[in-house]
């Protein structure tokens, strides 16, 4: 089966694209290398020091003997979108190709127009291509648990059956996004949902919670295929950030009062997940949305686990309430249903004290390439 990822020079989908070509699936990557691109014009480096996408292939090629096809270019530009794939011919598209920071979306105007063209017109040219010209292709799309917010009553998957005023239905489930980039995952998800109601089109919305961790089995085979791990105050995400601030001595940075529960999900998790959605295909006119996460937890417990696993191996931590620069709930209820990948077999890789330890100690090893200017968060909602 051929298998398109797009955005696969990403943190998630390079780890995808690698496991998916071991796997045996016949992989492309497509990519504008944007995310590179905006790393320098803000002045972020990931802790990891990544190889340009040419020498990554070229390595997994003489390590493996598998080769991955290569599009640069951009999604919103259709000519080049529809030229490659047709080239490719996909059986299924990955698309994880977006702006996907909240606090990068919020910085101000320009970069809150900036997501949304990006995220809502590429997907749009993506659907329009596969109407076009693939129309049982299956589009697996990455969406986010963000896009439900934090509602008081339990998150279903994608849907909520409701009794009003004596009738009764199955509707999408309310979303209430909290940035201008989840209110983008929100656009894209109904236009996704319009395409499968009104052309037939097959989609599955992987509505996937914060992700941590940095080795894969693929990723971890030589230093040339290492994935990126940001730790910066744009790009860097609730445990990465955590663990690299413990492994330089930073205090670790809480945001409020800490209670924000969210879905996580360990990256080996990731790639198992989009592989399970891959090898079970939506039908004909479905759009199906999966949560995908395996544990949830609130930030000022995350903080607490990573400050027992640093004590464990002598770091000295120490947790700070920092003002809250986003507008969100600080405490709030969170339950969230995450049935349909585990129906489907996913078995997690569950948080633990070894995976800590392993993260703590690839920090470690990377700190001389921190910039300690990067760390707090710079940008604020109000
Ligand atoms: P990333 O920034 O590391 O990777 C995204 C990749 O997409 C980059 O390589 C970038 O160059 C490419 N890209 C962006 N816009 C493009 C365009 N218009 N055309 C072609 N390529 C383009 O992000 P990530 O962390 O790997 O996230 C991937 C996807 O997963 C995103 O859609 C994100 O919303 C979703 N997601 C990520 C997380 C997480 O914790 N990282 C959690 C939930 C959902
Ligand atoms: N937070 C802190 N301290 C930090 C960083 C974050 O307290 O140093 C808090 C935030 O305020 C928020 C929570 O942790 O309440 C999560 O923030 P995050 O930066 O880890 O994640 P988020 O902005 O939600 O975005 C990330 C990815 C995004 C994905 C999303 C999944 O960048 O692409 O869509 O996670 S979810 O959160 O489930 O919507």
């Amino acid at each position: 089966m051929k298998v398109l990822v797009i955005g696969g020079d990403g943190y998630c989908g390079w780890a995808t694209a690698l496991y998916l070509s071991n796997q045996g699936y016949e992989v492309g990557i497509l990519d504008s290398l944007v995310r590179r691109h905006w790393d320098l014009e803000l002045c972020l480096e990931t802790l990891t020091p990544i190889a340009p996408i040419q020498q990554r292939l070229q390595r997994w090629q003489d390590l493996t003997g598998k080769a991955i096809d290569l599009f640069i270019g951009d999604i919103t530009n259709y000519t080049f979108l529809e030229k490659s794939l047709l080239q490719f011919q996909p059986d299924t598209i990955v698309h994880f190709g977006e702006q996907r920071s909240a606090p990068f979306s919020m910085i101000d105007r320009e970069h809150a127009v900036l997501t949304q063209v990006n995220n809502v017109v590429g997907t749009l040219n993506l659907l329009y291509a596969i109407r076009e010209h693939f129309p049982d292709c299956h589009l697996v799309k990455l969406g986010t648990m963000g896009e439900y917010g934090t509602p008081n009553i339990d998150i279903e998957e994608g849907y909520i059956t409701i009794e009003h005023n004596g009738r009764k239905d199955t509707l999408p489930y309310p979303k209430q996004p909290g940035s201008m980039y989840h209110l983008s995952k929100v656009h894209d998800s109904h236009n996704i949902h319009f395409a499968c109601r009104i052309w037939g089109l097959r989609a599955t919305d992987l509505n996937q919670g914060v992700v941590y961790g940095v080795l894969t089995d693929e990723t971890g085979m030589d230093e040339l295929l290492i994935n990126r791990l940001d730790y910066d105050g744009i790009f860097g995400t609730a445990l990465n950030r955590f663990c690299i601030q413990a492994a330089i001595g930073h205090p670790l940075t809480v945001y409020g009062k800490g209670g924000q529960t969210r879905g996580f999900l360990d990256i080996r998790d990731t790639v198992r997940c989009v592989e399970l959605a891959i090898a079970n295909p939506a039908n004909p006119g479905e759009f199906r949305v999966f949560n995908q996460f395996t544990e949830q937890f609130s930030v000022g417990d995350l903080a607490l686990m990573v400050k027992k696993a640093g004590n464990s191996i002598d770091l000295n931590v120490e947790i700070h309430h920092l003002d809250n620069p986003r507008v969100e709930k600080e405490e709030h209820y969170f339950n969230a249903k995450n049935t349909n990948l585990l129906d489907l077999g996913l078995q997690p890789h569950y948080l633990s004290d070894s995976l800590l330890d392993s993260l703590l100690n690839f920090a470690i090893k990377y700190q001389q390439r921190v910039d300690n200017n990067q760390i707090l968060p710079k940008v604020n909602w109000r």
